[in-house]
């Protein structure tokens, strides 16, 4: 069988977390899934860094598919981001220091791109595994966001297709009053989702 390459990405914990529940599940995905065959990155929660390494990794592998993963504690669904923009907006620091408030991810970049993935389609693969999933409309203006904009900003009239799913605590994280999902379930989404790839 012919497989077809997929880039998949989690974050370094941050915020002062022992862990980051986007690389605990990516890192626990099989390495071939449906037709693709995954190459797992784990990268760092810094502005500008962490699209530098992905773009460095796909440079090397030229992936079909680029799937980046972060946590978006507090949210109670998995969700698939419809759109990326061209903001810096952190309410804290990345793990550099660094803490940018109104600025451009790229200067004189279009305001904003849409994700080349078929995230309506993710969403119905994740829910029919039991699990709850949503569209999100705003991957925020924190480093995920700053990862999504600058690949579809590199990746724009290119074959390669790209994509953002941010995804709850997990239960591991033991986090009080917040809502969780057990690292298995995480696990069976994001597999969903690549079910949904073309
Ligand atoms: N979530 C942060 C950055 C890293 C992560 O996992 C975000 O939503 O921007």
């Amino acid at each position: 069988m012919e497989y077809k390459r997929l880039l998949i990405t989690g974050f370094d914990p941050f915020g002062g977390e022992r862990l980051n529940s986007s690389w605990e599940a990516v890192c626990r995905l099989p390495e071939e899934i449906a037709h693709y065959r995954l190459t797992k990155l784990r990268i760092p929660v810094i502005f500008g860094s962490a699209a530098d390494a992905v773009l460095c990794a796909a440079h090397t592998l030229k992936p079909d598919v680029i799937l980046c993963i972060g946590q978006a504690g507090g949210r109670t669904a998995v969700t698939p981001e419809v759109i990326g923009i061209n903001l810096r907006e952190s309410r804290i620091a990345d793990n550099a220091g660094s803490q940018p408030v109104n600025e451009p991810v790229l200067e004189s970049g279009p305001d904003a791109y849409f994700s080349t993935v078929p995230v309506r389609e993710m969403v119905k693969e994740i829910e029919k595994n039991g699990i709850p999933a949503s569209l999100s409309l705003s991957a925020g203006a924190f480093v995920c966001n700053d990862l999504l904009y600058t690949l579809l900003h590199h990746y724009q009239n290119t074959q390669t297709l790209t994509g953002f799913i941010h995804v709850p605590f997990i239960c591991e994280q033991e986090k009080e009053n917040c809502f969780c999902l057990p690292l298995a379930d995480v696990v069976t989404a994001l597999t969903a989702a690549i079910h949904a790839l073309p």
